[in-house]
């Protein structure tokens, strides 16, 4: 039952048998300092220290958390948890000031205040240790620092991270370290390999390679997004990122670094051969309207509406046409939404439902026949399952499962 045990400490009670006080505690008096139904981190890149404090008198609560360190000023504040951005409130002078409101799993939410500047927008799905705005000192605040909330409920909650409960006054380093599910044909052998993107300071794609230690390569930062592409034409895909803060695609290749820049802030980069010439270019899922934004190598634009504002982008050779499709990916429902167009210019939708719980959507040729195929992976066990068919909308498929990655 691993969706159960998103809190490592009862679930170290549970998995090894013995149930301790401390642990049947925690699951006592909901509001009143039980642990979270959400696995919450620090909003704080992986490994940063931070001075978490309070004061009588704090509003709304004694239990919001006001976040210190030296030169805060600016610095990115990321996503406790997944969920889907309930406030985002990018002028705000007043009270919280710039600030985001975040809903996960069960109604929880967590407040992110006096923010610099605010990166995403309302509706948007997030995932963990995304960038959501910068440090700041706007609304009623007397300096830089982040003021931070988890509510329960509609309450002020005693705030957790990573399994334990905060002490206030204390200064720790954020367990914020998660992996971001990618896939593709990294080695040249036709098929797609299983990655993860690292989000550390100095992040990592982990390419897996059976029977031997993954290759990694070393690319992009903590708030970085992922996007891979065969940039040069070679038949390899090569590693990319986009900046959300300044919207620019970092994209390596061995001739050197291509930059692009596309899209806003709170913009989800996408990459695929639009025209179909063996080359990769990037586009953009615009937050705000879940319109696809795509580039081609001359600069021209062009939009595609496909989906939800809170689904996820996925891309793909869905029909082996040679040309890169698009598709959309809904977590609450498990659903992927490919649309494919024919030689006659015109676009069709097929729906695929696949994966479950918390699943990210990853795609890829897993049987090497040219035709993309799908997958998810499931963070609270780091397991990829993967949707092998000879076509991805066949209504029949086998399933295989293969654990890659650190677990969440
Ligand atoms: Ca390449
Ligand atoms: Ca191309
Ligand atoms: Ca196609
Ligand atoms: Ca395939």
């Amino acid at each position: 039952m691993p969706r159960a045990c998103r809190r490592p400490g009862l679930c170290a009670a549970l998995t090894t048998g013995v149930l301790s006080v401390a642990a049947l505690s925690v699951t006592a008096a909901p509001g009143h300092g039980a642990a979270p139904a959400v696995g919450f981190e620090m909003p704080f890149p992986c490994a940063q220290s931070w001075t978490g404090t309070t004061r009588s008198g704090h509003s709304p609560s004694a239990r919001a958390i006001d976040w210190n360190r030296a030169d805060d000023d600016g610095m990115p504040v990321v996503a406790s948890a997944p969920g889907v951005v309930a406030t985002a409130v990018p002028g705000g002078t007043r009270g919280y000031g710039r600030y985001v409101v975040v809903e996960h799993a069960d109604g929880a939410q967590t407040y992110y205040a006096h923010l610099s500047a605010v990166s995403v927008v309302k509706g948007q799905s997030v995932d963990q240790g995304a960038l959501l705005g910068r440090v700041g000192t706007t609304g009623n605040s007397s300096g830089p620092h982040l003021h931070y909330e988890q509510r329960a409920g509609g309450s002020v909650a005693e705030p957790w991270f990573h399994g334990a409960r905060f002490v206030m006054g204390s200064t720790q380093a954020s367990q914020n370290c998660v992996d971001v599910p990618v896939a593709g044909n990294f080695l040249g052998d036709t098929t797609a390999e299983l990655v993860v993107y690292r989000r550390a300071e100095r992040a990592t794609f982990e390419i897996q390679r059976p029977g031997t230690a993954p290759k990694v390569l070393r690319f992009g930062t903590a708030t970085d997004q992922p996007v891979v592409g065969d940039w040069d034409g070679d038949g390899r895909l090569n590693p990319g990122v986009r900046s959300p803060a300044t919207a620019t695609f970092s994209l390596r290749m061995p001739s050197g670094l291509q930059q692009v820049v596309l899209g806003a802030a709170a913009d989800v980069p996408v990459a695929g051969d639009w025209d179909g010439d063996g080359r990769w270019e990037v586009g953009v899922r615009r937050a705000v309207d879940g319109v696809f934004r795509l580039r081609a190598p001359d600069g021209a634009l062009t939009d595609v509406p496909l989906g939800d504002l809170g689904d996820l982008p996925v891309t793909g050779d869905w029909d082996g046409d040679g040309d890169t499709d698009l598709g959309v990916y809904d977590v609450a429902s498990a659903t992927f939404t490919l649309r494919r167009v024919d030689d006659d210019g015109v676009a069709w939708l097929a729906q695929v439902a696949f994966g479950s719980g918390d699943d990210l959507p990853v795609t890829g040729d897993w049987d090497a026949n040219g035709r993309t195929d799908l997958g998810v992976w499931d963070p609270t066990s780091a397991t990829f399952t993967l949707r092998q068919a000879p076509e991805p909308t066949a209504a029949r498929a086998d399933t295989s499962s293969v654990s890659f990655g650190r677990s969440r």
